[in-house]
């Protein structure tokens, strides 16, 4: 019993004497390993007999209890020194500058597409979407382009390669088959703006075989020509942000209106450079009132219903608003251009940078 006593000093003050976790493991190893002294001595407990057994057992048993509390308590005191150590000479500097974050930038197509609708939206038109591959009833026939206008020839819309099967497809002329699809889904009236891409068969300075387009259409039992020419100056006007912009409808044809129109917009002419607001025109879009034979194929009563319909290019516009000098840079996917014109998602000056509304 004596042993068992002075054991239990010996390891009790190598527990404390010990001064960082490495040292208290060996001290452990030492006591309660598998060679270690506590363990040695349980051994023992085999080879006794059963009278020294009964109290040697529980005394060893004791032991390596308490030697066992005392390794836990000193291991968290090193544990918590060392933290504060640690605490008291660690650093994190928070001051340090952080690496900025790449910014992504807004296309002016994307942004220009938003005024619009912007623009539009408030005017109450909702907007509406359709195939890119469109079918020729869509494209061409509903719109009352016969099988012989020259809009129709290969040399202006790309055909998708024969399946076969039905009719050969294409890539949308323009984005009217959208009002197309729009009349035939559901019941007048209708106020719908259709902004997407368009595709035609033609590349150079100013044109390319990808470009964008918004059409909108308006039908409902009393729209006549002045609602869309009302329509029209204000959208002008509120898109440039000119309050006082000269706007004038000159006489056109498209198969589809009847009458047609095309709208100029004043601008000013200087060498190469031109700016919206003047007493120069520009050609900015085309409208009209939207021809029977176009609402008979889509099943809505022409004796009932009536409307206008207009269309731009968004392409160009974005060009003119925004002082772009070259359309192809448009599609060049080149980072620093789009860093130059794109437009800030975070940091919008009114949704339409400069809107009057
Ligand atoms: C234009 C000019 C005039 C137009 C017509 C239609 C529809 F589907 F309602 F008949 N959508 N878009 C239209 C009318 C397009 O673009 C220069």
């Amino acid at each position: 019993m004596d042993d068992i006593a002075n054991l239990k000093q010996t390891l009790s003050d190598s527990i404390a004497a010990a001064e960082d976790q490495a040292a208290l493991e060996a001290v452990r190893v030492s006591a309660l390993g598998k060679k270690g002294q506590v363990t040695q001595l349980m051994k023992g407990l085999g080879g006794m007999s059963p009278e020294e057994r009964k109290t040697a057992g529980p005394a060893l048993n004791a032991l390596k209890d308490e030697i066992a509390t005392l390794l836990d308590s000193r291991k968290q005191a090193l544990e918590s020194v060392e933290m504060d150590l640690r605490l008291a000479t660690e650093r994190v500097d928070v001051s340090l500058t952080p690496r900025p974050e790449s910014e992504g930038f807004i296309h002016p197509v994307s942004q220009v597409i938003d005024e619009i609708t912007a623009v539009f939206g408030d005017m109450g038109f909702s907007v509406a979407e359709g195939p890119d591959i469109e079918q020729d009833f869509y494209n061409f026939t509903a719109l009352n382009i016969p099988p012989e206008h020259p809009a129709r020839q290969m040399h202006d819309t790309f055909y998708l390669n024969d399946t076969g099967e039905g009719e050969r497809m294409l890539l949308r002329t323009h984005t009217s088959p959208v009002q197309i699809r729009t009349m035939e889904n559901n019941k007048p009236p209708y106020r719908i703006i259709a902004p997407g891409r368009t595709y035609r068969c033609d590349s150079d300075m100013t044109h390319t075989p990808m470009f964008h387009q918004v059409e909108g259409l308006v039908i409902d039992r009393d729209i006549n020509m002045s609602h869309l020419k009302g329509c029209l100056q204000e959208f002008t006007r509120s898109f440039f942000d000119v309050a006082d912009l000269n706007v004038r409808f000159r006489p056109s044809y498209f198969p589809f209106t009847e009458p047609s129109a095309e709208l100029d917009i004043g601008c000013t002419r200087n060498g190469n450079s031109l700016t919206i607001g003047g007493d120069d025109w520009l050609e900015v879009l085309g409208c009209g009132m939207v021809h029977p034979k176009v609402l008979e194929y889509v099943g809505v009563d022409p004796n009932e219903w009536q409307g206008f319909a207009f269309g731009m290019g968004i392409d160009r516009i974005a060009m003119l608003k925004y002082g772009i000098p070259d359309l192809r840079a448009f599609f060049e996917s080149d980072l620093r251009w789009l860093r130059h014109y794109g437009f800030s998602a975070l940091d919008v000056p009114g949704l339409a940078g400069g809107l009057a509304r």
